[in-house]
């Protein structure tokens, strides 16, 4: 580890120091500092280099800086960022057309973040509940599961089963019901004593903070079955899984099911900056008129330009089936690791997770610590499980670099 400053004018000390005592206190960074980002890696302000195991929670499928999206960035950031939607402009049209091709889907309302678009696609159900399906008004239900992560508004934090997400931010937006994740009858009972009230049921195709919590074969399907059986709306939240992330375009893929409404975000715009989308067809999509949600930067020139040569990556490169083969030989190297402490290895594609077993007084935070002294960046989720997420654009020579660094440090612990 060298300490002379390589990149930037701010060593990482200071880095450190500086957001200690002027940041508000809202997360526990791994003590890394980032100075420098480009495909797979990841430097400090000390030129000291990682494999970045995160990709930002999934937003950077594309690799750090791809060069495609970035021209594109810079190209129209000399020419046109915002012009809000009080006017037309000459980019949002062919970036919803690209972008509804590109799913499958007749429409598509463009946000930011991506609890924007999981309140975009509760705003939308709840009006297609109203004047569609004939609700009764101020009634509406949304189902959604236990162990869920869909962002941290109040909306979305009312239907959480995780104190970090809720406690102290009372009270709770009404009609939200919660059921067992992985339970279809769970889903089946809920529908027969809500039905007639159900709106929709939201879901993470895969629940990635709950520790990439992959459902059983045939959940999806289905719980999109019994949805339709009830006239309820499919929400699935593809904001982690989605965009190849799981070896499928969309994690739902796998089970050929096509949501009612489609949430995406994250690596929609290649970690480049914020852009998310909520895709549905007319006859949902409609239901909200001129005037009735919207937001400053939704869909606008640059994200639009960002958005359209990120997911041109994703196609050009093959993103989905380099994640779908590359999965299988991560997992497949993962449990050879003889280690007492390395319980359960599972994931899709490059999502993948592991459950750390605490032993020698070590535990997940600590095999993060001793992984980035060897160059290899990640984070545990709810103490015991580390999340496992590289970009797309990793090769196996690389993939393999990162697995011999994980068996060197559950050698070292395990002893
Ligand atoms: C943080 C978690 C992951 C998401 C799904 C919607 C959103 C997210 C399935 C909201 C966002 C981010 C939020 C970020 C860390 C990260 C995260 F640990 F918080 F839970 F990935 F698992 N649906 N997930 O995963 O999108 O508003 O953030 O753009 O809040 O620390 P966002």
């Amino acid at each position: 580890m060298s300490d002379k400053l390589v990149y930037g004018t701010i060593s990482s000390r200071e880095a450190m120091e500086l957001e200690e005592k002027y940041g508000a206190h809202n997360y526990h960074p791994l003590p890394v500092v980032l100075a420098k980002g480009q495909g797979v890696f990841l430097w400090d302000p000390e030129g000291n280099r990682y494999f970045d195991f995160l990709s930002a929670y999934s937003a950077v499928n594309q690799g750090h800086c791809h060069p495609h999206i970035i021209n594109a960035l810079t190209e129209q950031a000399q020419t046109l960022t915002l012009t809000s939607r009080a006017f037309y402009n000459n980019k949002l049209g062919e970036t919803e057309k690209y972008i509804t091709d590109f799913f499958n889907y007749e429409s598509v309302l463009m946000m930011n973040s991506g609890a924007e678009a999981v309140e975009t696609a509760l705003k939308l159900a709840r009006k297609w509940a109203y004047t569609v399906k004939g609700i009764e008004s101020d009634s509406a239900v949304l189902i959604f599961c236990e162990g869920n992560f869909h962002g941290r508004t109040i909306a979305i934090v009312s239907a959480s089963t995780d104190p970090d997400s809720y406690d102290g931010y009372g009270p709770f937006l009404p009609g939200i019901v919660k059921i067992p994740y992985n339970d279809v009858n769970a889903l089946k009972e809920a529908l027969e004593k809500h039905g007639k009230s159900v709106a929709g049921f939201v879901v993470e195709p895969i629940q990635g903070e709950a520790g990439v919590m992959v459902p059983d074969d045939g959940y999806l399907k289905a719980c999109y079955d019994l949805c339709k059986q009830h006239n309820v709306l499919f929400i699935a939240d593809e904001v982690q899984t989605g965009i190849a992330r799981t070896g499928k375009l969309l994690a739902v893929d796998y089970e050929n099911v096509r949501p009612d409404v489609l949430i995406l975000g994250k690596a929609i715009s290649g970690g480049v900056l914020p852009v998310s989308a909520v895709l549905a067809d007319k006859k949902i999509m409609m239901t909200i008129k001129p005037g009735q949600h919207g937001s400053t930067f939704g869909g606008f020139p640059l994200a639009c330009v960002v958005a359209k040569a990120a997911l041109e990556v994703v196609k050009d490169e093959g993103l989905a089936q380099r994640a779908y083969e590359l999965g299988k030989f991560f997992r497949e190297q993962l449990r050879n690791i003889k280690s007492p402490m390395l319980k359960v290895v599972r994931g899709k594609g490059l999502l993948n997770a592991i459950i750390v077993e605490p032993m020698n007084g070590f535990e997940a935070w600590d095999v993060c610590l001793k992984l980035k002294e060897k160059g290899l960046l990640c984070k545990p989720t709810h103490r015991h499980i580390i999340r496992f997420a590289p970009p797309l654009v990793i090769t196996k020579e690389q993939l393999q670099e990162a697995v011999d660094i994980i068996t060197s440090v559950f050698d070292e612990i395990s002893k």
